[in-house]
């Protein structure tokens, strides 16, 4: 027999499901934000959390709750907007679940089931953090952090990230390929597939990494090519976004979204982390690179496109945003999809125009105080003239 509080859930959850989603009055004419999240845990369907049976459920627990749902894969696929979303069960295990939306921006709905991956690694005890990649070979990838035990060192929290691969072409049947190998890095993270072949090859834009949290000498995002996709093996791997001193990629960077073509180079919705007296602070910037060398950047636009504010900040992991989906449709709306704090999922939206005339024409990160003075006051010095006036008001000296 149903217990019957599963009914009131399931009707309250309905209502939470169907709110409509708005934009809030945040304003800095490059992205809208939203008032609501776009998924959180409360979006999980009943089914996967409780035991609907009274007779096995008398109280109506949670039999297997879900703690967060958090940086999700995104791709458009008729006229539909499907997010690849990691969801974190209060076992700390990460897996994947497709949700699905007509308008990109709420009634987000999960598939019956979540993605049971082919168990092929018997090593692997966590994934998390999809990207989406709809390659021109005609399968859809999905490249995903693998994560194992490091039994090679006396220590229970020492671990080996490495790259998964799977493919697709409905989101439903998922096949794994080997994991990325990587011959001069130990360890990878925030791997993304180029959407094309770049000499002929399968282009991963790469995290190198020294061990499980310190990228060490990895010095950014790097770029390799393979020639194979099922074996897939990378030997050189050469950077593209740097990190940098005093910049918000001081501590760490990684690939995000994958990278978005437009007439200009390929638009990279990235992020960026440095550390604080409060832990590490991750927010999203954007870079591009070039049409004919899509390892190469041409712009940087300096500082953060998104960072965590309000009750972003607030979560599992805090002060954190990370992104690694966006989805541009068929009227070259851009929908970046981003997780806070390790907790929920969010959307921002653009354009297309808007985005590349924010990559192409913020500008660039000047690096010393002195010279990102200087850099605001050639901007006021112009709006200053065209307002007719030459200094500011009270400081004139009259
Ligand atoms: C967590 C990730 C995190 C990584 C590095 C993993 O165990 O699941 O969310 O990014 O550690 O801190
Ligand atoms: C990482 C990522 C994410 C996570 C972030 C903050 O290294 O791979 O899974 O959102 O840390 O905890």
């Amino acid at each position: 027999m149903i217990h019957e509080k599963y009914f009131e859930l399931a009707k309250e959850q309905e209502v939470y499901l169907s709110r409509k989603n708005k934009k809030s009055d945040f304003y800095n004419g490059i992205y809208d934000r939203y008032e609501y999240p776009v998924l959180t845990r409360e979006h999980v369907p009943l089914t996967w959390r409780y035991d609907l049976n009274k007779e096995t459920n008398p109280f109506f627990m949670e039999r297997l709750g879900i703690n967060a749902v958090m940086n999700s894969g995104a791709i458009y696929m008729n006229g539909k907007y499907y997010l690849v979303v990691r969801i974190e069960g209060n076992d700390r295990k990460s897996f994947f679940g497709v949700a699905v939306s007509d308008n990109g921006v709420d009634n987000f709905r999960f598939a019956d089931r979540p993605v049971l991956l082919p168990d092929t690694c018997p090593e692997e005890t966590n994934v998390y953090d999809m990207r989406l990649t709809r390659h021109e070979d005609g399968y859809i990838y999905g490249v995903f952090c693998s994560e194992s035990k490091d039994t090679s060192v006396n220590d229970l929290s020492a671990a080996v990230a490495a790259a998964g691969i799977v493919r697709t072409k409905d989101l439903v049947n998922w096949e794994r390929l080997d994991n990325l190998k990587t011959l001069r890095s130990p360890q990878q993270r925030n791997v993304c597939l180029h959407p094309e072949f770049v000499d002929g090859k399968y282009a991963f834009y790469t995290r190198p990494m020294d061990d499980f949290i310190e990228t060490g000498s990895g010095g950014g995002i790097g770029f390799g090519l393979s020639e194979s996709i099922e074996h897939a093996v990378i030997d050189e791997e050469r950077m593209t976004s740097i990190r940098r001193y005093h910049t918000i990629t001081e501590s760490k960077n990684g690939a995000g979204a994958t990278p978005i073509k437009t007439d200009r180079g390929w638009i990279h919705i990235a992020h960026g982390v440095r550390n604080t007296a409060a832990g590490l602070r991750y927010v999203i910037y954007a870079f591009a690179t070039a049409l004919d060398d899509p390892g190469r950047v041409i712009a940087e636009p300096g500082g953060l496109l998104i960072g965590p504010r309000g009750g972003e900040r607030v979560g599992d992991v805090s002060n954190v945003v990370f992104t690694n989906g966006a989805i541009v449709n068929d009227r070259d709306e851009v929908f970046i999809y981003y997780a806070s704090s390790d907790t929920r999922m969010h959307v921002a939206t653009t354009t297309l125009d808007k985005l590349i005339d924010y990559v192409f024409n913020t500008p660039a990160d000047a690096l010393r105080s002195v010279d990102c003075v200087k850099q605001r006051i050639g901007l006021i010095d112009g709006n200053l003239e065209l307002l007719g006036k030459t200094n500011l008001p009270g400081l004139r000296g009259e």
